[in-house]
């Protein structure tokens, strides 16, 4: 049976404010499912990793492990973010690299911070759980195989702040590394609490912040560069210059990805003085800009004004991106050159287009 709340669903609120009767009931549940794993059972929990679906994923290891002992963690993806690495290696995170033949291995799967419409890798995988915040799947995205157990709150900030409710319902005291990890994942979906997050997610934080090590929590937060990035912020340094008055301008050059041009865009919006700046390199042939704001202009419209005729360009008032094949530029002009030029001339669009994605 699949259970599914739709955000009125009182059981989705602050866990306070259910009743007792409904905490029990909720609780009777969660154990009645869990009385269906047995020690024979061969777990796989498939993510896409990064900090909230690791932290789900350890946590439903946890509650699983007191009836099966085999479970593994798999990820789907490759772990380049600093910060993602950081959260491996200091929380000593025991994760498969997925590959397709490991699935006769398995007699159960799990996917947890994720659906299985969302990566063609999940496809043909018979999940028996899915734990998960993000959108529902259009009807004709419905998985064949119907999960024994289904869990999606998309009013929550994160799926660690579901896991984090089984936890309590089922009196589990998490590990300190547990608990930060849960943490870590709550902290990142929503941005600290700036960009999302309600109540249900602030009281898990608040119950794992009394739990979790905060100097590990502290250095994973603060791992936010690579060292090969190095001499990448020196060329960003050097070549930066003035546009328009209060915005800047850098080029990077060739980057292997645009996390770096993220790192050095956001590196930026520290320096005083600033109130926008685009950050821009090329990885492989398609030319990548950041754009950051302090949020005095739409820095998403002139992403939009500068760049939606080679290319997609759009985001939000304080957040840009575009992108564009490096061919769009005119023969004999440099990258360099092309992008400052249009970003000191070209004038706002009456209308601007919605972001076709987030930086
Ligand atoms: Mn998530």
């Amino acid at each position: 049976m699949a259970t599914r709340r739709s955000s009125r669903s009182p059981a989705c609120l602050l866990a306070r404010r259910q009743t007792p009767a409904e905490r029990s009931a909720e609780r009777a549940d969660v154990f009645a499912r869990l009385d269906k794993i047995t020690k024979d059972q061969r777990w796989c929990i498939l993510i896409s990793a990064d900090p909230d679906a690791m932290a789900s994923a350890l946590a439903l290891k946890r509650i699983l492990f007191q009836r099966t002992r085999w479970i593994d963690v798999c990820r789907i993806n490759q772990v380049t973010r600093p910060d993602n690495l950081a959260m491996i290696r200091h929380l000593r995170l025991a994760i498969k690299e997925w590959k397709p033949e490991m699935q006769a291995n398995y007699t159960h799967f799990a996917i947890v911070d994720g659906q299985p419409h969302h990566s063609r890798i999940f496809a043909g995988i018979p999940f028996d759980i899915v734990i998960d915040h993000h959108p529902l799947p259009r009807p004709d995205q419905r998985p064949a195989h119907t999960p024994a157990f289904e869990d999606i709150r998309t009013d929550c900030g994160a799926t660690s702040t579901i896991l984090t409710s089984y936890l309590r319902l089922l009196r589990l005291r998490p590990s300190a590394k547990l608990a930060t990890a849960l943490l870590l994942g709550i902290r990142t979906d929503t941005m600290a609490f700036e960009r999302s997050g309600g109540e249900e997610d602030l009281d898990a934080y608040q119950w794992l912040s009394l739990r979790a090590d905060q100097n590990l929590v502290r250095r994973i937060v603060r791992s936010e560069y690579l060292r090969p990035w190095l001499p990448l912020f020196a060329e960003a340094f050097h070549s930066l210059s003035d546009v328009r008055g209060s915005g800047a301008f850098a080029w990077v050059g060739d980057v292997d990805s645009a996390d770096v041009l993220v790192a050095i865009a956001d590196f930026f919006t520290r320096i005083h003085g600033f109130k926008w700046i685009a950050v821009s390199g090329a990885v492989e042939e398609t030319c990548v800009v950041i754009f950051r704001s302090d949020g005095s202009r739409d820095i998403g419209r002139l992403s939009d004004a500068c760049f939606h005729d080679v290319g997609s360009a759009g985001g939000h008032k304080t957040l840009g991106r575009a992108e564009f094949p490096v061919s769009a530029i005119p023969s004999g002009a440099s990258l360099q050159d092309f992008i400052l030029q249009r970003l000191q001339t070209r004038k706002l669009r009456s209308v601007s287009k919605p972001a076709p994605q987030e930086a």
